[in-house]
C-alpha cells in the first residue's frame, strides 16, 4: 500500500485526472470526488468526476464550482469505492486501468496501480482531509462543504461507533470554513420527498423479526417503488430502519432490482458483525454496516437471509 505522501506525490504528478465513485453514489462517493475535484482543479490540473447512476437530487450541490471543461483521460482514480462491481456501469471499461484507489472499507478488493486503504477513517472524506494537508492545496468553502458531507453522512451525522476524535477534529477545521454545515445536515438527514415517504409507509408494513426479535427484516419490491413514484437514487436511507428497534442486533434491508435479484443491507449493533454475514453471501463491507446482493425470488431470498441470520445469532 502506498503511504499518503507517496499518494500526493501521485496527483501532484498527474493531469486529466478521472475520479471514479461507486454505484448508487451517496455522499461519502460524492463528497470526496468532487472535493478532490475541487483540489486539482485549485493546482490547474484538469479533472472531472465519472459516477455511475444518477445521484439523487440533494447531492446536486456538492458539483458546485465544477463546471465542465475539455478533458482527455490519463490518469484515473476510484474513491470510496470497495469492489470492482461497485464501480457499477463503469466496471468494465475502468476496473483494469485504475491508477490509484483511495477508500477506507476494509475489505477493498479493487485492482489499482497504486492503493491507500485506511479502515480507521470513518469516511473516504477524512483521507481526502488529509490529503488536502499533504499536497498543500487551502480548503475552500466548496471543498470543505464536500468533505463535510461525506464524514457527516459516512458517520450518520457524526453518531455511528466509527466516528473518533479525529472525525469530530477534522470536522471542526471543515465547520470553519464551510459555514452551511448545518444545512448539510439538514438537506442530508431531515427533508425527505414525498415519494420517499410513501414507501416508508409501505415499508413498515413489511417488518418480520426472527430470532426471538434480535433480527430484523424489511423489504421492498419493485412494485412498491412504481407504487410510491420513486427514483433508484432516493432509495438509500432505507437500511437505518431496523437496527433503531430495540433488541434489534442484525437489521436486514432487501431491496429487489431489476435484473432479477436483492441488493441486501445489513445493519448491526452491539457486536454483532454485519460485514461477516454479508460476506457468506459473497458481499462485504463495515462491521456495523455492510451490503451483498443475492439472486432469487422474495421468499426464497428471505429464507436465506433468516436462517444465516439465526445461525449467527
Ligand atoms: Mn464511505
Amino acid at each position: 500500500m502506498a503511504s499518503l505522501s507517496k499518494v500526493a506525490e501521485l496527483l501532484l504528478g498527474a493531469d486529466n485526472v478521472e475520479i471514479l465513485t461507486h454505484h448508487y453514489p451517496d455522499g461519502d462517493t460524492l463528497g470526496s470526488a468532487y472535493a478532490l475535484c475541487l483540489m486539482l482543479r485549485s493546482l490547474g490540473k484538469r479533472a472531472r468526476v465519472l459516477t455511475s447512476g444518477t445521484p439523487a437530487r440533494k447531492y446536486e450541490f456538492l458539483k458546485k464550482g465544477v463546471e465542465p471543461q475539455e478533458f482527455e483521460r490519463k490518469f484515473v482514480v476510484s474513491v470510496d469505492v470497495a469492489a470492482p462491481s461497485l464501480l457499477g456501469e463503469n466496471q468494465q471499461e475502468y476496473e483494469d486501468i485504475i491508477d490509484l484507489c483511495i477508500d477506507h472499507h476494509g475489505t477493498n478488493s479493487i485492482c489499482a496501480k497504486q492503493s491507500y486503504i485506511d479502515a480507521n477513517a470513518a469516511a473516504t472524506g477524512e483521507i481526502i482531509y488529509e490529503l488536502s494537508k499533504e499536497m498543500g492545496i487551502g480548503l475552500t468553502r466548496e471543498m470543505a462543504s464536500c468533505i463535510y458531507t461525506g464524514i457527516s453522512t459516512d458517520t450518520g451525522c457524526f453518531r455511528y461507533s466509527n466516528t473518533t476524535a479525529c472525525t469530530h477534529l477534522i470536522a471542526a477545521e471543515l465547520m470553519a470554513v464551510t459555514p452551511d454545515w448545518h444545512v448539510i445536515n439538514t438537506e442530508m438527514f431531515e427533508v425527505k420527498t414525498k415519494e420517499k415517504l410513501a414507501l416508508e409507509k409501505m415499508v413498515y408494513k413489511t417488518l418480520e423479526y426472527s430470532c426471538d426479535g434480535k433480527c430484523a427484516l424489511i423489504y421492498t419490491t419493485l412494485e412498491m417503488q412504481e407504487a410510491a413514484g420513486i427514483t433508484d437514487d432516493e432509495m438509500e436511507g432505507l437500511a437505518s430502519i431496523p437496527r433503531q428497534i430495540e433488541g434489534v442486533l442484525l437489521g436486514i434491508t432487501m431491496r429487489e432490482k431489476e435484473d432479477g435479484t436483492f441488493k441486501i443491507s445489513v445493519r448491526s449493533n452491539k457486536d454483532v458483525s454485519a460485514s461477516d454475514f454479508c460476506l457468506r453471501f459473497g458481499g462485504g463491507g463495515h462491521k456495523a454496516a455492510a451490503g451483498c446482493t443475492i439472486k432469487g425470488d422474495l421468499e426464497s431470498v428471505k429464507k436465506q437471509l433468516l436462517s444465516a441470520a439465526c445461525e449467527m445469532l
